[in-house]
């Protein structure tokens, strides 16, 4: 169906009463951190930037967790996850994370190191990506309590543990 039929038919349902939804919706779960900076106004601010992005449409934001760091010595982090659905691809999505971080002065200095705010892509979908610059589900995921404490208190249920498997 072409966007003006489908625009057409969204608008003749509207008239009539009918709720109708956009195809090609994604829903995606992301993982926020902060340990440089306020992180917590950064991580408050960041979940801001995704309620107001345009191609965005914030479900849900998790409680702040204060979380000992993995990886070498540094500050704690504040972590927390989002909830997203969207009409961005997992690429596309993942730019737009990265704009964000930019817009927060992220560095990339050190592998594992501090960070004004990381945005990570843990789920897209039930989608299992290998692409040279996005792995989904996020490597790391399930073996990081800061990721998925966060996680659990705002996921639908079953999103967590079952990714489709690659075709
Ligand atoms: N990339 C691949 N897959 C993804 C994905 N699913 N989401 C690529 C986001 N990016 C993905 O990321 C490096 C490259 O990974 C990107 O260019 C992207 O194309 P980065 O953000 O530049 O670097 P990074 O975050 O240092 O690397 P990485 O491996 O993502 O680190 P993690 O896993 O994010 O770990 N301790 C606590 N308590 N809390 C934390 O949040 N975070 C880290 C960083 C270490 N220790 C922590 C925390
Ligand atoms: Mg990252």
């Amino acid at each position: 169906m072409s966007s003006e039929d489908q625009e057409r038919l969204e608008s003749q349902c509207s008239r009539e009463g009918l709720q109708v939804s956009r195809a090609h919706l994604h829903r995606a779960a992301i993982a926020l951190g902060s340990n440089l900076g306020d992180s917590a106004a950064t991580l408050r601010a960041a979940c801001d930037r995704l309620r107001e992005h345009p191609a965005i449409a914030l479900q849900s934001c998790s409680s702040l967790y204060r979380t000992p760091a993995i990886g070498p010595p540094q500050p704690d982090y504040v972590n927390a996850c989002a909830v997203v659905e969207t009409e961005l691809g997992a690429i596309a999505l993942l730019e737009e994370l990265q704009a964000i971080e930019q817009a927060f002065g992220r560095q990339r200095l050190e592998h594992w190191g501090p960070r004004t705010l990381d945005l990570d892509l843990l789920l897209y979908d039930h989608e299992m990506i290998h692409h040279p610059r996005l792995q989904v589900p996020h490597p790391h995921m399930t073996e990081r309590g800061f990721v998925l404490l966060p996680l659990a208190e705002i996921a639908p249920p079953g999103c967590i543990l079952s990714p489709r498997k690659a075709s």
